[in-house]
């Protein structure tokens, strides 16, 4: 029996009833709903934020999290196939559903107070209340732990300076958690929109992520009650924590941009008839093409042992960055190699694989760059702390 393209190790059969369901929900979404509309959307820099809604209504938003804050409940395996299959749409949407899970319901439900879990969990997963993750700034996002904004105590409340920069969602969002050195230490705030002083700016001549809202923050003097501060974390473990979280998914999310690069190469040579021949028949291009199902295969297999480790509840940071990094650069050089089997055609939005490349740009960068990430890896096999 042939075996299938986009699964040659049926890692499909390693999953459970219940994620191969929820795998194949989203994948029609993916197909009905994002599909017919994100090129247009990537050409017009637009983020289609009239999908929140069903995206929502499915329960893709604080997916792991639990079903008394009106989530799903969902396992870390099944957290990732969500990612892939919207990535497999496009980077744009699932950074959305990323930032909104990982980023600012987690830090709410795993740094929060009961009553912050009660006043916006539900409604973050209802998709009515937007949120964004203000940690980078202009200076310098790989280092972190040198931030600027600050957060001075003034009687009850805290007063927030400062500015952050390349933030999704950050024009559309409701609520930003905002991350500040203290006396204390970094310390997380949660700040509503339309709080006097909080300003937002988007970012405009992206290559990158046009499907996806990007903004600068602003903290001018912005004054918010201490209930808003996050009181169970400090330090920069706080806002890491929430990377582990959302660089879990990250590692899935390029396997979908990938699979769809390859999928569309793969068609594409074997319709393509050059020297009488289909090019997919020339040593050359399947050469290519098997180099990207055998990259493919390996992403699918590391990223699956990662969910079983994070669902057991043993996974590591630096496995995180191991595959974050892997799965990024495998997706990055399939979609570029896929563009290039499509010759010309490959360089206009009708076809994905050059949107995915522009998109995986950002992807390889954000949460993290390649970089850092092989730091981590270094320092973890070495011992030695050279960022
Ligand atoms: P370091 O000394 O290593 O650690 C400080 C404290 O944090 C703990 N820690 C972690 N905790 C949880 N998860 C991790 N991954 C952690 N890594 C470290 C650590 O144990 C320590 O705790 P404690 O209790 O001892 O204080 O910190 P460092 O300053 O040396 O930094 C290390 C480095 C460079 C790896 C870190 O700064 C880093 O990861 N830099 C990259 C920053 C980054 O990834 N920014 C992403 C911003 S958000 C974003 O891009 C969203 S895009 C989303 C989308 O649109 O989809
Ligand atoms: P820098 O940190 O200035 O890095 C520049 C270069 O230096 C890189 O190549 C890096 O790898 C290299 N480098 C860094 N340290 C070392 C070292 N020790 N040795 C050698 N080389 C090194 N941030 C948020 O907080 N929230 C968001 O929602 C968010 N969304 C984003 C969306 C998009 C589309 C993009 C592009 C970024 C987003 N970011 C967000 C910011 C992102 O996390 C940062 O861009 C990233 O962490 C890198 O920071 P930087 O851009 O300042 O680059």
């Amino acid at each position: 029996m042939a075996l299938n393209p986009t699964d040659l190790f049926d890692i499909r059969s390693l999953l459970s009833e219940e994620e191969r369901m929820i795998q194949d929900s989203v994948a029609r979404f993916t197909d009905e709903k994002v599909l017919p509309i994100i090129g247009d959307c990537f050409d017009q820099g637009r983020f289609p934020k009239e999908l929140v809604p069903e995206i929502a209504a499915m329960g893709l938003l604080g997916s792991s999290l639990p079903e008394k804050y009106g989530c799903a409940n969902l396992n870390a395996v099944s957290y990732g196939l969500i990612c892939q299959e919207l990535e497999r749409g496009d980077s744009g949407i699932r950074s959305f559903v990323s930032v909104q899970s990982s980023l600012c319901m987690y830090p709410i439900y795993a740094y929060g107070s009961e009553e912050q879990r009660m006043k916006y969990l539900p409604g973050m997963a209802r998709g009515e209340i937007i949120g964004c993750f203000g940690l980078t700034e202009p200076h310098g996002g790989s280092d972190p732990a040198n931030m600027k904004t600050t957060a001075k105590k003034d009687g009850g409340d805290w007063v927030i300076n400062g500015a952050k920069m390349w933030i999704t969602n950050g024009g559309v969002a409701d609520i930003a958690i905002v991350w500040a050195q203290t006396d204390e230490g970094i310390q997380g705030f949660i700040v509503e929109k339309g709080t006097k002083g909080f300003a937002t700016q988007d970012v405009h001549k992206k290559m990158s992520l046009r499907a996806s809202v990007t903004s600068a923050l602003f903290f001018d003097s912005v004054r918010v009650p201490d209930s808003q501060r996050l009181p169970n974390v400090k330090g920069l473990k706080g806002p890491l924590g929430c990377l582990t979280q959302a660089r879990y998914g990250i590692t899935w999310g390029p396997i979908g941009a990938a699979i769809a690069s390859y999928t569309s190469a793969l068609e594409y040579a074997k319709e393509r008839v050059l020297f009488n021949r289909p090019i997919a028949a020339t040593q050359a291009v399947q050469l290519k093409l098997a180099d990207m199902a055998r990259r493919i295969t390996l992403a699918q297999l590391l990223s699956l042992q990662l969910g079983r480790l994070k669902d057991a509840g043993t996974m590591q940071p630096a496995q995180v960055s191991m595959a974050k990094w892997n799965n990024c650069r495998m997706a990055l050089d399939i979609s570029r190699e896929a563009r290039d089997i499509l010759g010309g055609a490959g360089i206009t939005t009708e076809h994905p694989p050059i949107r995915h490349a522009l998109n995986l740009e950002s992807v390889i960068t954000y949460e993290g760059t390649e970089t850092v990430h092989q730091l981590v890896i270094g320092r973890e096999v070495t011992g030695i702390n050279a960022f």
